[in-house]
């Protein structure tokens, strides 16, 4: 949980929105990276009703309204899919977004702030952590299905919200520059990590080469399948909505299996200090495996995408490493950090995965087979 309190513009973009009722609380919400989010509470006639209220980080997502655009072409597809199949009940099945007075899915406050405003999944949280396979599992499955209920979302491409989000040669590419760089003067403390990385450099071009050979093709994938951004029944544990819908963009599916093999499979947060804490736990690879595999889109996996299951941890690992090994070379620009050494700390534990992620290949991909066997 963040302890940002809640800012000056808020009461400004309050009044964006026709809410009902009066405001009780605001407080800041969740643990995210990159954007601003708080739960309110409003006082209504009705009742209290909790709203999310987010700021979107516009210097990262550079077009906020095309961003929005595409939150909305994905829920209101989403929640038409609930509806037809699950009827009004399933309301909480998908994001929806409160739009502001104007009509807007946004607002704008005076500082050229955006914010956006969702209503609240109540019954529902989320976990920053995988506890139990269980989890793992239905988490797994709920991406897969997500992914799946978006394969025939009408209206063309989605913007693409961060250009070449997981392009991990221009992720290598820029990592590469900033160490020629080296503008604040570290890129002697961390020359193991730059060796490290420099080492595995041929694996940013495995999956961009079988995509450009046509063996794995592109879909509309999540891009960010992180555990806390699946919403789990608060009775039921099964998976209620998948939410941060951000980075919803053209991608690989195993750019989505693979977050969620490096933060779903691994045995501690991605910024544990210490980077013995960092291993795969194969029960919990399995049941990702087997969540992905019973969801959905399971059954549409080509035998590339298959056998590059194990892999896609690997190099998704690997991207957030050198993404956070070049913004601690940067003068760290791009993440929230808590401390002067967070992305190194981050960096460092990323890199351990890797090398765990290593010495089990080939376990991993006994375990593909097993799962798969015979399908
Ligand atoms: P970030 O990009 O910062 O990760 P998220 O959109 O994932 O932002 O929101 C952060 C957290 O807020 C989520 O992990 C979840 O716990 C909570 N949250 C987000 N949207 C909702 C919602 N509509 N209802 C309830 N909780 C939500
Ligand atoms: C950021 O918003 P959040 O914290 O879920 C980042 C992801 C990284 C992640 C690392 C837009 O995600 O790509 O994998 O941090 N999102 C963006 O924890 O850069
Ligand atoms: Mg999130």
């Amino acid at each position: 949980m963040s302890h940002t309190p809640v800012p000056a513009e808020f009461p400004e973009v309050l009044a964006a929105y026709a809410l009902a009722g009066r405001l009780v609380s605001a407080e800041p919400y969740g643990s995210g990276h990159i954007n601003e989010t708080y739960a309110i509470v409003m006082a209504a006639d009705a009742g209290p009703r909790r709203y999310i209220f987010q700021k979107v980080n516009h210097l990262i997502f550079k077009n906020v309204p095309a961003l929005m655009d595409n939150v909305r072409r994905v829920t209101e597809h989403i929640a038409a899919k609930v509806r037809a199949a699950e009827g009004e009940a399933a309301a909480r099945r998908a994001l929806t977004v409160v739009p502001a007075r104007d009509g807007r899915t946004f607002a704008q406050d005076a500082g050229s702030g955006f914010w956006r405003v969702y209503d609240f999944i109540e019954g529902a949280h989320t976990v920053d952590r995988v506890e139990t396979e269980a989890q793992a599992r239905v988490a797994a499955r709920a991406f897969g299905d997500f992914q799946a209920q978006l394969a025939d979302l009408p209206g063309g491409r989605l913007h693409e919200t961060i250009p070449n989000f997981h392009h991990t040669r221009s992720r290598f590419e820029t990592f590469r520059r900033a160490v020629a760089e080296d503008c604040v003067g570290r890129a002697s403390e961390v020359k193991a990590e730059i060796d490290f990385a420099f080492a595995r450099e041929a694996d940013a071009d495995v999956l961009l080469n079988r995509l450009a050979r046509g063996e794995v093709s592109e879909r509309v994938t999540h891009n960010d399948t992180k555990i806390n951004n699946v919403m789990l029944d608060d009775v039921t544990g099964r998976a209620v909505a998948v939410i941060d819908l951000d980075t919803i963009m053209p991608g690989l599916p195993l750019y989505d299996f693979g977050e969620m093999v490096r933060t779903s499979a691994s045995s501690t947060f991605e910024d544990d200090p210490n980077p013995g804490n960092m291993q795969l736990r194969l029960p919990l690879f399995r049941a990702l495996v087997e969540g992905y595999l019973g969801s959905a889109v399971g059954g549409v996996l080509n035998a590339t995408e298959r056998a590059h299951l194990g892999f896609s941890g690997k190099l998704m690992t690997y991207e957030n490493g050198i993404r956070f090994l070049t913004d601690y070379l940067q003068g760290d620009t791009y993440y929230k950090i808590k401390h002067p050494r967070h992305n190194l700390e981050r960096c460092r534990t990323q890199f351990a995965l890797i090398r765990s992620l290593e010495a089990q290949q080939g376990a991993m991909a006994r375990i593909v087979d097993e799962v798969f066997g015979g399908r």
